[in-house]
């Protein structure tokens, strides 16, 4: 698409109410990650579950790519303002991965822990959301490493650093733990259309 049309459809869809505030429209698909991207190795790869939970699980590859999966299809938002729409994610669902074991009420947040110890927090209302999910699939292709692959939260509602790549744990906590970002002067609640995008002013 040449730069007029897309000065167009960004006035149209800005017009449609589609567009969060300070964003533009993209069609690519930027890659932002701190640090190396892991290598996965499916025979020793897992995901664990802790804190606020009756007991704590743990899944193989293997046992985690069998749970029934949800597809969504939704628009995503970066805090570097950029904003990508209708794309296609497959995964678990946070809500069905939550019939999987006890969550104690006293579980308020939710703690992504990834591979190099990359950590994001949520609170869990918002992980209940029905388009929350533990993805592995973009555009029916199993998720790039770029994208996080093998599996990342997907939070579309909120900005996309929400949405953490390369996860390795869910952790419910009853406390808030801000993660990397929230605690590097980004927003701890980064909801797109009331531009939270960071936490101090005149940090950056
Ligand atoms: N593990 C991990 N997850 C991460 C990040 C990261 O550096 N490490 N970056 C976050 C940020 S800042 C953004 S904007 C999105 C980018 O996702 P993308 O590279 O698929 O566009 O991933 C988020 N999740
Ligand atoms: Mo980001």
């Amino acid at each position: 698409m040449d730069f007029l049309n897309r000065r167009k459809q960004e006035e149209k869809v800005k017009s449609e109410g589609r567009l969060p505030p300070g964003q533009s429209l993209t069609q690519k698909f930027p890659v932002l990650t701190y640090g190396p991207n892991p290598t996965f190795d499916p025979a020793t790869w897992d995901l664990r579950v802790f804190g606020e939970v009756e007991n704590e699980k743990r899944w193989s590859w293997d046992e985690f790519t069998k749970i029934p999966t949800t597809k969504v299809k939704v628009d995503i938002h970066c805090v570097t303002r950029w904003s990508k729409f209708d794309t296609n994610w497959e995964g678990v669902l946070f809500r069905d991965f939550m019939k999987l074991f006890d969550v104690k009420p006293t579980a308020k947040f939710v703690i992504a822990h990834c591979d190099y110890g990359y950590t994001t927090n949520t609170p869990l209302e918002i992980m209940l959301d029905d388009n929350v999910l533990l993805a592995y699939k973009y555009e029916d292709q199993p998720l790039e490493p770029d994208h996080g692959g093998p599996l990342r939260t997907f939070v579309p509602k909120l900005y996309f650093w929400k949405s953490a790549k390369f996860l390795r744990a869910v952790e419910f906590s009853a406390v808030d733990k801000p993660g990397f970002w929230e605690v590097n002067g980004y927003s701890n609640t980064a909801d797109p259309w009331k531009e939270e995008r960071y936490s101090r002013r005149g940090w950056f």
